[in-house]
């Protein structure tokens, strides 16, 4: 075997990647089946996951097992669960919460409604999922979980405060897992994307009447040292580091992706 088999290779591994019929979870999980890990999706609806499947297989992925399943019901998670692990013939090795949810709205405009729906989708639904896996996981004694933090994380910017509030408190449960976990050879880290081309974001990057780029999409152009918006693939390696034994020793860390964004202070005038 080589250096880069022995340590990067997820050959034999089952990875769970949650909300990746599209967007950053099904870059992350191409690559993992890449790597030669067998795939798990879910989706909150049938007509997502066939469009899942139907992604798969045109990327020539065919060792993709799919299931409906909203991360926020934790029954639900529970049964998809036992159901895994009866279709998989194991229990998963690696976890990525990705599924997530964001509502642009100013705060004093914002029902707690909406405000707790973000945190249930983006906080709850990965505590959930990760208290599911994480038995199997400590049986093993060898396990990953990646949860898909954000720059909101570490910034807060005008309308996103239930977002904000949420990937902040994911980036602190994922310390938490690490500091609970570590001892069974268990790594919880997070990645932590900068903007990037998704159909999350796609309402900031909406050309305008006029043909220009939407205002947002020029500041965050302006704001990120690799001056372009990121893309899933700019998170496949990352993501395979964190997924593999050559990040072994690598715990309760959040890895930025970001062209820079956090590192720098905008552009100067003039
Ligand atoms: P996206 O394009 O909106 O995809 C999100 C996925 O999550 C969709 O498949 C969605 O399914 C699924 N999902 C939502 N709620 C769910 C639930 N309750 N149960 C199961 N699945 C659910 O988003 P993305 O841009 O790829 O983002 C993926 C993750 O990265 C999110 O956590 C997001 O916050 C985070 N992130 C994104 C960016 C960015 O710039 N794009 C940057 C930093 C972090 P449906 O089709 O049913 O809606
Ligand atoms: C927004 C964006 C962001 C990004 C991402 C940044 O409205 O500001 O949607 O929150 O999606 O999470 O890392």
């Amino acid at each position: 075997m080589s250096y880069l088999e022995d340590n990067f290779s997820l050959k034999g591994k089952l990875a769970w990647v949650t909300g990746a019929s599209y967007g950053i979870g099904f870059g992350i999980a191409s690559a993992f089946a890449k790597a030669g890990a067998s795939i798990v999706f879910n989706d909150r609806s049938q007509e997502a996951l066939e469009k899942g499947f139907k992604a798969y297989a045109d990327a020539g992925i065919t060792d993709v097992h799919g299931y409906v399943c909203d991360v926020t019901d934790e029954e639900a998670v529970n049964a998809c669960v036992k159901q895994i692990e009866k279709d998989c013939g194991r229990s998963v090795d690696i976890l990525v919460n990705n599924a997530g949810i964001i509502k642009r709205i100013p705060m004093i405009e914002m029902s707690a409604a909406d405000f707790r729906q973000v945190i249930d989708v983006d906080l709850n639904g990965p505590f959930i999922v990760a208290k599911a896996v994480l038995p199997g996981m400590i049986k093993k004694n060898e396990g990953k979980i990646i949860n898909i933090c954000s720059m909101m994380s570490e910034l807060g910017r005008e309308t996103v405060s239930a977002y904000a509030a949420a990937k902040g408190g994911l980036k602190m449960l994922t310390r938490n897992i690490c500091s609970e976990y570590g001892k069974y050879n268990i790594q919880c880290n997070g990645i932590g994307p900068g903007y990037i081309a998704t159909p999350q974001t796609a309402p900031l990057r909406e050309r305008q009447a006029d043909g220009s780029r939407h205002p947002f999409d020029q500041f965050i152009v302006a704001k990120t040292p690799a001056e372009r918006w990121g893309t899933p693939e700019d998170l496949q390696g990352p993501a395979l580091f964190l997924a593999s034994h050559a990040s072994d020793f690598v715990n309760g860390h959040v890895l930025y992706v970001d062209g820079g964004i956090l590192a720098y202070i905008g552009k100067q005038p003039g």
